[in-house]
């Protein structure tokens, strides 16, 4: 990152987060307590200074409180999301010239049925219509349970209801945690984080569900698809336009407007041979899984891609959009342009991007970005570019085992119970500058598959494995001999690139699925999975976490995570929340240790299905079905 040269003193996200040094302990403990202005309190981690807020409240109560927020506020990044999307469901339906329509109406019918819609003999867009109100009812129906919950083991769908955390509505769970965690209320860690469990479960099964569902319906359900990876992609003769944030209802609309005759025709008027549209973070991973545009990057590489010189517009929506670009634009030419009203920047170019006219914005920002191309001076873009292969859904990964016929995960239990694959991990999440960019992803991933654990990825660590080309068939080389075996049978990788991070609800459907399929047990705590963040910096991680545990799988984050302040906390993360759930939280910034640690839990849970010694298929001949009878 040094050889990024700036006007101004914002510096690379490298630079400020090494300013920040030496940071709070408290706060990376998770005992700073800022909830009311009787403080901010810190408590005292080596118990010789404050052991109580001055409300009294203790290191448990502040650990929780504060962790039980962050769940809250990632679930209502998620979930406000899947809200968008079943808004731009239902003006699909009402009004077509939006650009919006149902691709997917097989999905569409599938889903409805989960939500007792009607289907027989009606017409698409009415199923349309009263999916996507039901879907915007389950924000803030007054009565009832989230209807997704249904798609879960019902042995899990029991246990949530004894342990009373069963999600009501989606709105509902997360004002209840700010309540509950504002000053004088909850006063007990572990009542805190039976709420969080709720709040987590109503994004898991609900919010990012929501938008993962309705988004396949409205833009097509991903199957394995080819693209390209890294600042590569970037092209030196067109007009690059980089699509960053979350919400498919921008990008997929400026998908259209980029590939449209006129905007072509007009970028050669400017001098460019055309339009080359990439992304970053997440909206690059959903087009990327639907449409096989290539991805310039993850998190950490948003100021990057600028700094190319060779970015005519970057256009963004909502989350993971660093405060930064606004003045790290002012380097370049590049024209940053904010759409969402939930997300703007001072000084910057807004264009309100609403459903209800999205086709016509999105060809007005493809129309700016092309007029900025003849504005670019010198251009400086790295080489590296990997190719990829994603769109491993969970229809797709049914598919792609059971065959077009017979779709099945029964494929997937039979290798993992003969132990051709020990397990399968989810390994997700962020980028954080606190750790050396994208290492701890890779590493953690290419030990697992050594390991014959099969990796499915989401959101940014997808992109960081991609780049080091781990998702190509050919990376089954790095995979140990069972796991190799599969994925060349098969023609797949080792490694699954499912998504965006709210299409961590599909790995919630595969294990529910591989647990119906039967032989491995009767819950998603007895599968051998485990799931990983290791370089999480997100409050939505920290909820995808908290859903995943709550949904009985052990769930590792790297970096550190802000609890150690309470060992009680700590406790009842690490250990307690098991006793309950069947998964469990844990820690551990190393990825090689984080790799044995999950290799650990996954051979724990063969022994405890009675798996662990690798049993060969036998095929019985005549000779052997005889001696039978
Ligand atoms: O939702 S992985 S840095 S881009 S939060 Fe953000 Fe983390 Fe990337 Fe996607 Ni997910």
């Amino acid at each position: 990152m040094d050889n990024v040269t700036l006007n101004n003193d914002i510096g690379t996200v490298w630079q400020r987060s090494a300013a920040m040094e030496p940071r709070c302990g408290f706060g990376e403990l998770g005992i700073c307590c800022k909830i009311c202005f009787m403080g901010p309190c810190r408590i005292d981690p080596f118990k010789e200074g404050a052991k109580w807020g001055v409300c009294g409240a203790t290191a448990e109560v502040i650990a929780a409180r504060n962790f039980a927020r962050m769940t809250a506020a990632g679930a209502a990044a998620h979930s406000d999301h899947g809200r968008n999307v079943a808004r731009a469901l239902l003006t699909a339906v009402e009004n077509p010239a939006s650009g919006y329509q149902v691709k997917d109406a097989r999905k569409l019918l599938k889903t409805a049925q989960h939500f007792n819609i009607k289907t027989d003999n009606r017409q698409v867009n009415d199923i349309a219509r009263d999916l996507a109100k039901a879907a915007l009812n389950e924000f803030g129906k007054p009565e009832g349970l989230l209807h997704f919950l249904n798609r879960a083991p019902v042995s899990r769908q029991d246990l949530w209801k004894r342990e009373g955390v069963l999600p009501r509505n989606v709105d509902r769970e997360i004002v209840e945690t700010m309540h509950r965690t504002t000053m004088g209320v909850d006063q007990d860690h572990r009542n805190i984080m039976r709420q969080a469990v709720r709040t987590a479960l109503a994004d898991g099964w609900g919010g990012s569900m929501i938008a993962t569902e309705l988004q396949d319906i409205l833009f097509g359900t991903p199957s394995p698809i080819r693209g390209q990876v890294n600042l590569g992609v970037l092209s030196d003769n067109k007009v690059n336009i980089i699509v960053h944030g979350h919400e498919p209802v921008l990008s997929e609309m400026i998908v259209i407007a980029a590939q449209g005759e006129e905007m072509l025709n007009l970028a050669r008027e400017k001098g460019a041979d055309g339009i080359n549209l990439a992304g970053i973070c997440c909206t690059a991973n959903e087009i990327l899984l639907r449409h096989g545009i290539p991805v310039a990057g993850n998190f950490l590489q948003q100021e990057l891609a600028i700094s190319t010189g060779a970015v005519e517009t970057m256009v963004v929506d909502v989350q993971c959009i660093m405060a930064s670009l606004g003045e790290f634009c002012k380097n370049y030419h590049t024209k940053l342009i904010t759409t969402s009203a939930k997300g703007q920047m001072e000084g910057v170019t807004y264009i309100p991007f609403s459903e209800k006219d999205a086709l016509a914005k999105a060809r007005e920002i493809v129309r700016m970005a092309v007029e900025n191309f003849p504005r670019r001076g010198a251009i400086d873009i790295p080489k590296q570019r990997m190719d990829l292969i994603a769109g491993f859904s969970h229809e797709a990964i049914n598919y792609m085992l059971g065959g077009t016929f017979r779709a099945s995960y029964t494929p997937l239990n039979d290798n993992i119970i003969n132990g051709r694959i020990k397990g399968l991990a989810g390994v997700v999440g962020c980028n954080n500058p606190k750790v050396a960019h994208d290492r701890q992803h890779i590493d953690l991933v290419k030990e697992l598959i050594a390991n014959d654990i099969l990796v499915v990825q989401t959101g940014c660590s997808a992109i960081a494995c991609a780049k080091e080309g781990l998702l190509i068939p050919e990376a089954a080389k790095y995979a140990g001999p069972g796991l190799r075996e599969v994925c060349e049978a098969v023609g797949m990788p080792p490694v699954l690139h499912s998504g965006s991070c709210v299409d961590n609800s599909r790995i919630l459907i595969a294990l529910s699925q591989m647990v119906n399929t039967g032989g491995l047990g009767k819950d998603i705590s007895d599968l051998p999975v485990a799931g990983a963040a290791p370089e999480w910096m997100s409050e939505k991680a920290i909820s995808i976490g908290q859903y995943f545990v709550a949904s009985g799988v052990y769930s590792v984050f790297g970096v550190s995570l802000p609890i150690f302040g309470s060992k009680i906390f700590t406790n009842h993360l690490f250990k307690e929340m098991e006793s309950i759930y069947g998964g469990k939280w844990d820690c551990e910034p190393d990825a090689g240790k984080m790799a044995g640690k999950i290799i650990g839990h996954i051979q724990l849970k063969r022994e405890k299905l009675g798996i662990s010694k690798a049993r060969e298929r036998v095929l019985y001949d005549m000779d052997m079905r005889r001696e039978l009878k």
